[in-house]
């Protein structure tokens, strides 16, 4: 039977990490993947998750299956990282999900249960998982304006102009913050005029939340989540924790059903019980017994708030070293936008063939769209980037 399967088109990101590592040049330098990578060009494990996986190792008595939701403490500790007290536990529903992808994935099939027909409005670009996942559970995608290729900003007059014709039953996919893959993001101002828009549409909103921390805080990067939740009736909610925790392999994430009242809740509930049923039965519950402890630990969770400030103390670090780097070589501001992006993510602007340039000529790896992983530079590959992006004339 499996002749008749046809080949799929492959993640450009994840083909171009199988590129890299057959490059043999030493002086390759690898921005494409959205991992984490300290200025040795390593993933550590974080302090405080080497010591929850101590604290569970030593006290965890048995490996029975959790609940079809996960564990319910990891929704807790979850719901009140990313949204605080924003709502009232009452109205939130949630389920652990293998990572973000996970979360993502039954939010759609959530919508699809729910609205046959919903249509999903993404930015364009978006993470290219968004799309493929759209595809192939064959819900409509409209997208709407995001990037401005000129400013490489937020085009958000197109925007707001596109948000405006979704009306009640359609989905709006949001990036809570750090938008992958541009970096250019909302201020709260915008925010507050995509709330508006949210209200007078009827739409759905869904925030896809993968980088809290990564920005400008781990509060500051749920700001706009937290404004949004208490200003509308339903929400959808897909965090990850394989970033901000750096427990990638771990799969580990929440999909969060905010309801409109607590009759709607338990249905919300029992439906994201049965969704991880079908797909799954139980969720992962290692790494969300690792976010847990450290969350409900408070030596541990300031711990992990320590290091994870560093990580993004790092990552502005080397975006302010980059873009003062593009300055004094090409004697202009027009890189400053890369100073003003938040998260892991910078979208340069340029084409795909000074990007293949930028590879073949520079060993230098970033996808194809002009997307660079700004935590795979260190201070020494800044003033080598910064040269080849003016040597192949961007
Ligand atoms: N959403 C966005 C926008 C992402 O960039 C990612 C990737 O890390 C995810 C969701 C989900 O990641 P994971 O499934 O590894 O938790
Ligand atoms: O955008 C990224 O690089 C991360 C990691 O199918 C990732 O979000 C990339 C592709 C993919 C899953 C995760």
């Amino acid at each position: 039977m499996f002749e008749t399967l046809q080949s799929q088109p492959a993640d450009k990101i994840l083909a171009l990490m199988q590129m890299y590592k057959e490059d043999p040049r030493t002086t390759k330098v690898d921005l494409g993947v959205g991992v984490y990578k300290d200025a040795t060009g390593l993933t550590p494990v974080m302090r405080a998750v080497k010591a929850a996986e101590q604290q569970i190792w030593q006290s965890q008595d048995t490996k029975v299956y959790t609940g079809l939701a996960g564990d319910p403490a990891f929704a807790d500790a979850m719901i009140s990282l990313v949204l605080g007290d924003a709502v009232p536990r009452a109205t939130v529903a949630a389920a652990a999900t293998p990572g973000g992808t996970g979360a993502v994935r039954q939010a759609f099939e959530l919508v699809q249960m729910a609205k046959p027909d919903a249509r999903v409005f993404v930015s364009d670009p978006t993470w290219p998982n968004h799309l493929s996942i759209l595809k192939y559970l064959n819900i409509e995608i409209v997208p709407y304006r995001y990037f401005d290729d000129e400013t490489r900003g937020v085009d958000f007059d197109g925007m707001m102009a596109d948000l405006k014709t979704a009306h009640a039953g359609d989905v709006i996919l949001l990036h809570g913050c750090c938008h992958n893959p541009t970096g250019a993001n909302l201020n709260a101002a915008q925010w507050d005029d995509v709330i508006k828009v949210l209200q007078d549409t009827g739409a759905t909103p869904m925030i896809d939340i993968a980088y809290q921390g990564f920005g400008d805080g781990l509060d500051a990067d749920a700001a706009a989540t937290r404004k949004l939740v208490a200003s509308v009736p339903e929400c959808l909610i897909a965090a990850s924790c394989s970033k901000n925790f750096g427990i990638y392999r771990e799969r580990t994430g929440l999909l969060m059903a905010v309801a409109a009242d607590p009759a709607a809740h338990a249905l919300n509930q029992a439906t994201l019980a049965f969704l991880n049923r079908q797909n799954f039965s139980f969720p992962p519950d290692h790494g969300a017994r690792i976010v847990t402890t450290i969350l409900n630990d408070d030596a541990l969770r300031a711990d992990w708030m320590a290091e994870l400030e560093e990580v993004r103390g790092a990552m502005l670090g080397l975006r302010t070293q980059l873009a003062g780097e593009l300055q004094r070589l090409s004697g202009s501001d027009r890189f400053g936008f890369l100073a003003q992006h938040r998260g892991m993510f910078s979208r340069l602007g340029t084409s795909p063939e000074k990007v293949e340039e930028l590879r073949v000529k520079h060993g230098i790896y970033m996808v194809g769209d002009s997307r660079m992983n700004i935590a795979g530079l260190n201070a020494d590959s800044v003033p080598v980037l910064a040269a080849a992006i003016i040597d192949v004339g961007i």
